[in-house]
């Protein structure tokens, strides 16, 4: 515990003196890149780019992919020539990122300046100031809604400039981004300073905490077990996403990751309200720009840079049921019936460290689990599938066999001499794999079989920021090497990567081992690009009303960040829950992409249904409603995974006009068309919800809202409020209690008149790579209205899983007077349609059979 002592005014080092590396307090030797003497093209690289030579630094500018542009930093150390400057990336880029632009470069008096097919670089010569522009694209029009005065740039200045030419015709604009100042320290501690405005907002940093807009934040990147409450001091948690997209209303939006593992600073406190400073602690400055202009646009790109998530099993996108821990076998089984007899849909139950024999990694305690090929078959009988904990911990035990192997083979972390890093760990001292090294990770990944023979396609894997008990760094030593084929890094240069790599080795060995079916990897650990290896889940929080509210903003800028499979621990992890606090977090759970109730020994349990009939009930309705939901969830995975947009979405994504949202975080949009304003204190009879421009309808009641404005919405226990924008489009299932079950009766597609809308609908087997090359269908579908009628054209682009049912219902909610006809174009016979006064409904059952044209005439 922490007394006052620790502010003690002869204190010298307080922490919010909030100087980055490069901070200037005048202490430090600082070196800046200034002055630039030199440009060089660079040579014998498959991207095109150019070197710029200052004194005490080069800076190489690489067209990188459509729309993104990487700058380096190359030190010069002692005035001695920097070396060709080595371009090689970690494995957060992915080596398929489209090969750069052609550059063409022009100088004058005062300027190197770079064009690319859509980007520009400026670089100032006397000054080194270096400006990046975008391609002058104009983002959405600038307006406002609900008032607030308009600060920003005028874009409808901004001109496109292919010239290259020598005038300066970006003159008349602003740059995406302009780095005023690069600096290092003696130290190798590289800062770069870049010059926002004072109405900037930022987003993305992954997994932190605070709210939704980083503005004035300041956060290091540093994989960290952190156990003591998530509070807004907490400036490191297990995530480390070293991304950070820029917005400024009316402006084009832009985005920069830092990619380097090591320890990171992202400062947008200590600048002042328009600089933010980006520091490394190894003095990488290896940076990629990435262009709009829409928010979308930013997100789309850096998923092209670090990779979209694969489809997940359709189970994994199930209700899952944790505990640290369920002890035994008879304990597992019993909560699997209670969650059928109880009709609580669930796909996944945990298993955490007790299943193991002295917590070593791919074993079974076989007192408390006699029988664990036995269980999980009659789990599967009942629909169940299990996932259990995997740390990368390797108890040293010379007569363990994976040990002794690891050992052997020379597959786990040493000191350059040799060493074996051993840290303390729920095994006692344990070995840890070198997941950079190659064969390693091969190693470990085929360890996995050990789990599949027995049933199990999923691994949860922990403790791999890597936490280490009884040290004060918390972690490996910084001196340890990773093999890394032949450019070895210390844990100091890679620390951020260990838990991604550690994931990568469990997915590509699961892969490898299941015979065409999908693996599901959850981790607490990652860096940059883990969406292509695991789902996230946001570690130890608490069951605190807080951290629920948290969730939302965390959960959001991870998908602004690449991770679109994330979520908290319903109900919390540690301290105790309570019945209100487990109905109103299920309630939000129920929405998020991850979802999963999971709580810590010695607290009070949190199974949905041990707070009394009423909380049981809420849970129940709402888990419901996920399954319920499936198609709809399923098909946003799809599009995760096939355009890198998020599932959540704060509102600002899809309302990037709207100045009442650049912070909001206590509803969401899922989808793009349902928004979801969850209940985050007790006792809440009633909250208000900000809904965007358009009419929205109450999912529940079918209330017809004008947006634009907030709204008071009532919140029962049983109510989370939740709209439909109109003009969406929203299958549904009937309900099943897994996600393997089929569903009884076709999909049903809600469509929500009063507005236009589209919505591809993404089905296959759930279970298989098969959609990887074709096997899945997607169909389009698209509301129109006109003052004639409105129409509902369905087209098939891609039908390669022909066992699906074709069949649809359409239900048209709001749809006002009864209409003159309804026809299926195509179809000989006439439609069998019903009309529902009391509800302005109408119900048009459709065989479904690959495109088709609906036309409702008034
Ligand atoms: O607390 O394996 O975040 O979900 O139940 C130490 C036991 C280790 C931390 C994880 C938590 C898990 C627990 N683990």
């Amino acid at each position: 515990m922490l007394t006052s002592e620790e502010i003690h005014p002869d204190n010298a080092n307080h922490a919010n003196s909030g100087e980055g590396f490069g901070g200037n307090d005048g202490t430090r030797r600082l070196q800046r890149y200034s002055a630039i003497h030199s440009i060089e093209r660079l040579a014998s690289n498959e991207r095109d780019g150019y070197i710029l030579h200052g004194e005490q630094a080069s800076l190489a500018i690489i067209a990188h992919a459509d729309g993104i542009i990487r700058l380096k930093l190359a030190h010069r150390i002692n005035g001695a020539q920097a070396a060709a400057p080595d371009l090689r990336t970690t494995p957060a880029i992915l080596d398929s990122a489209s090969s750069g632009d052609a550059i063409s470069y022009s100088e004058d008096e005062s300027h190197y300046r770079l064009q690319l097919a859509n980007l520009s670089v400026h670089a100032h010569k006397q000054s080194g100031r270096i400006e990046v522009f975008g391609s002058g694209g104009k983002p959405h029009k600038a307006e406002d809604v609900g008032g607030g005065p308009n600060k920003s740039a005028n874009s409808e200045n901004v001109k496109p400039d292919h010239s290259g030419a020598k005038s300066d015709s970006n003159q008349d604009r602003e740059p995406l981004l302009a780095f005023s100042s690069i600096e290092w320290t003696g130290k190798r501690q590289t800062a770069c300073t870049i010059e926002t405005h004072e109405d900037s907002h930022y987003y993305g940093l992954g997994e932190k905490t605070g709210f939704l807009d980083k503005k004035g934040e300041r956060y290091d990147m540093w994989n960290s077990d952190v156990y003591e409450p998530h509070v807004p001091d907490i400036d490191a948690l297990y995530q480390s996403i070293p991304w950070l997209i820029h917005y400024r209303y009316g402006a084009p939006a832009s985005g920069i990751l830092l990619d380097d593992p090591g320890r990171t600073t992202f400062d947008m406190r200590s600048g002042g309200d328009d600089r933010i400073i980006i520091s490394s602690e190894n003095g990488n400055l290896d940076l990629y720009v990435l262009e709009g202009p829409e928010l979308k646009d930013v997100v789309k790109r850096y998923a092209t840079l670090t990779g979209r998530p694969p489809m997940p099993p359709r189970w994994a996108i199930g209700f899952q049921q944790s505990r640290y821990s369920y002890m035994s076998q008879e304990e597992l089984l019993s909560v699997a019936r209670t969650m059928r007899e109880k009709r609580i849909p669930c796909d996944v139950l945990y298993l955490d460290i007790h299943y193991m024999e002295e917590y070593k990694v791919f074993t079974w305690d076989t007192e408390r689990f006699p029988d664990p090929r036995g269980m999980i078959a009659e789990l599967a009988e009942m629909g169940f599938k299990v996932v259990p904990i995997v740390d990368p911990g390797v108890k040293k035990d010379p007569r363990y066999p994976v040990y002794a192997e690891g050992v052997r083979n020379g597959h786990f972390c040493a000191k350059l001499e040799g060493d074996l890093f051993i840290g303390d760990v729920w095994p006692g001292p344990s070995a840890f794999t070198d997941y950079s090294d190659e064969a390693a990770a091969e190693w470990w990944g085929d360890l996995h079989r050990h789990y599949i023979d027995y049933g199990i396609h999923g691994i949860w894997n922990d403790m791999n920021e890597p936490s280490v008990f009884g040290v004060p760094s918390k972690t490996m030593d910084l001196d340890v090497v990773h093999r890394n084929g032949d450019k070895p890094k210390t844990h100091g240069e890679w620390h951020n990567l260990y838990g991604m790599l550690m994931s990568k080795a469990t997915y590509e060995g699961m892969a490898r081992n299941m015979e065409g079916e999908r693996p599901f990897v959850l981790t607490r650990a990652g860096y940059a690009g883990i969406q292509r290896y695991a789902a996230v889940w946001t570690g130890d929080n608490r069951s605190y009303w807080e951290h629920m509210a948290m969730s939302i903003p965390m959960v959001l800028n991870l998908g602004l960040s690449g991770v679109a499979f994330t979520g908290p621990d319903i109900g919390g992890f540690s301290h105790h829950a309570s019945g209100e606090l487990l109905a109103r977090w299920t309630q939000l759970g129920s929405l998020y992409p991850f979802c999963r109730n999971h709580s810590a020994i010695d607290t009070i349990r949190q199974e949905p249904w041990l707070f009394g009939e009423r909380v049981e009930a809420v849970c129940r309705d709402y888990l419901s409603l996920r399954y319920k939901l499936m198609p709809y969830l399923y098909s946003l995975f799809y599009e995760a995974s096939s355009a890198g947009l998020p599932i959540v979405r704060p509102l600002l994504l899809e309302y990037p006009q709207d100045r009442n949202v650049s912070n909001l975080c206590d509803q969401f949009l899922l989808g793009k068309d349902m928004l979801v304003a969850p209940v985050l204190r007790p006792g809440t009879p009633s909250r208000s919800v900000y809904l965007p421009e358009g009419t929205w309808y109450d999912y529940w009641t079918g209330e017809k809202h004008e947006g634009g404005r907030s709204i008071l919405a009532e919140t029962p226990l049983e109510k989370m409020p939740i709209y439909v924008r109109a003009g969406a489009i929203i299958p549904e299932q009937a309900l099943t209690q897994h996600a393997n079950e089929r569903p009884e009766g076709p999909t049903k597609l809600t469509i929500y008149s009063g507005g236009e809308g589209s919505f591809s609908l993404f089905e296959d087997d759930g279970l298989t790579f098969g959609y990887e090359k074709g096997a899945y269908r997607l169909r389009d579908f698209e509301w129109k209205e006109s003052a004639s009628g409105r129409t509902l054209a369905s087209s098939l682009r891609n039908d390669g899983y022909p066992g699906l049912s074709r069949e649809l219902e359409i239900v048209i909610e709001q749809a006002g007077l009864k209409p003159a006809s309804i026809e299926l174009a195509g179809s000989a016979e006439p439609v069998q349609w019903s009309y529902d006064a009391a509800f302005k409904r109408i119900r048009i059952p459709v065989p479904g059979d690959g495109d088709f044209l609906l036309t409702i005439k008034n």
